[in-house]
């Protein structure tokens, strides 16, 4: 048995499974597992036109998760503020597109969750190695809520933090898992959630490695 390996990797190849989590929240397990290898090469051209890179909040704080974007808006952070934009600040030109790879597999996610109309804009993909971890936040700089958030994850597993319409509740942890996806709409739109500092490991795919990807309706 490999050092990583649990009890419950016996059941890795359970076929997927649809777990609501909540209003407007659901786990689809596992669904973008199939695709992985042609996620992350498609992630691979990305990164050749838009590098991760760590962006400062408008507090001063370099953040430990790394980021980039591809679609026809990027969430960018500075010591100006957080918003979406065109343009990549690094490269001065625009994000690459979204791959069809990436398109396709979110909108069939959001249908299958009830959001037969999702056309996602934008991309942003976090970058977590061992030790980062993203604080409670809203996501709150896309101009209709109405449209859901999805959400991938590659490589290592994370526990997601989530919490409800108020900061100060002590919110649920999720675990996550490579090839997990999440549609996140309606009432489950403007919780806080977050990251827990991601723990030591090795995946196959990405190495001591989290990739994920979120799809957003921005513009
Ligand atoms: C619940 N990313 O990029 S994905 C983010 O794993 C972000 O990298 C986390 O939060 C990550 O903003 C969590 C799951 C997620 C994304 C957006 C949400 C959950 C959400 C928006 C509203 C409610
Ligand atoms: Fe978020």
């Amino acid at each position: 048995m490999s050092s990583e390996s649990t009890p419950l990797d016996l059941f890795q190849d359970l076929p997927a499974r649809d777990v609501a989590l909540g209003p407007g929240a659901v786990l689809l397990s596992a669904f973008a597992k199939t695709a992985d290898r042609a996620l992350l090469a498609a992630l691979a051209d990305v990164l050749k036109v838009s590098p991760f890179r760590h962006m400062v909040t408008p507090g001063g704080f370099t953040m430990s998760v790394a980021m980039t974007n591809c679609g026809d808006a990027g969430w960018v952070t500075d010591r100006r503020g957080y918003r979406y934009d065109a343009v990549d600040p690094e490269s001065g030109r625009r994000w690459p597109a979204i791959p069809i790879v990436f398109a396709e597999l979110a909108t069939r996610a959001a249908a299958k969750a009830g959001f037969p109309a999702f056309a996602p804009d934008a991309c942003l993909i976090n970058r977590y190695v061992p030790g980062a971890r993203l604080t409670l936040h809203q996501d709150k700089n896309e101009r209709d809520f109405d449209a859901p958030i999805v959400s991938v994850s590659l490589g290592l597993p994370a526990t997601f933090l989530w919490g409800s319409l108020a900061r100060s509740d002590r919110p649920r942890r999720v675990h996550l898992s490579h090839g997990d996806v999440v549609v996140w709409g309606g009432p489950a739109r403007m919780t806080y959630h977050g990251v827990d500092t991601l723990r030591d490991g090795e995946h196959p795919l990405t190495g001591a490695v989290r990739y994920n990807l979120t799809f957003r309706q921005a513009l």
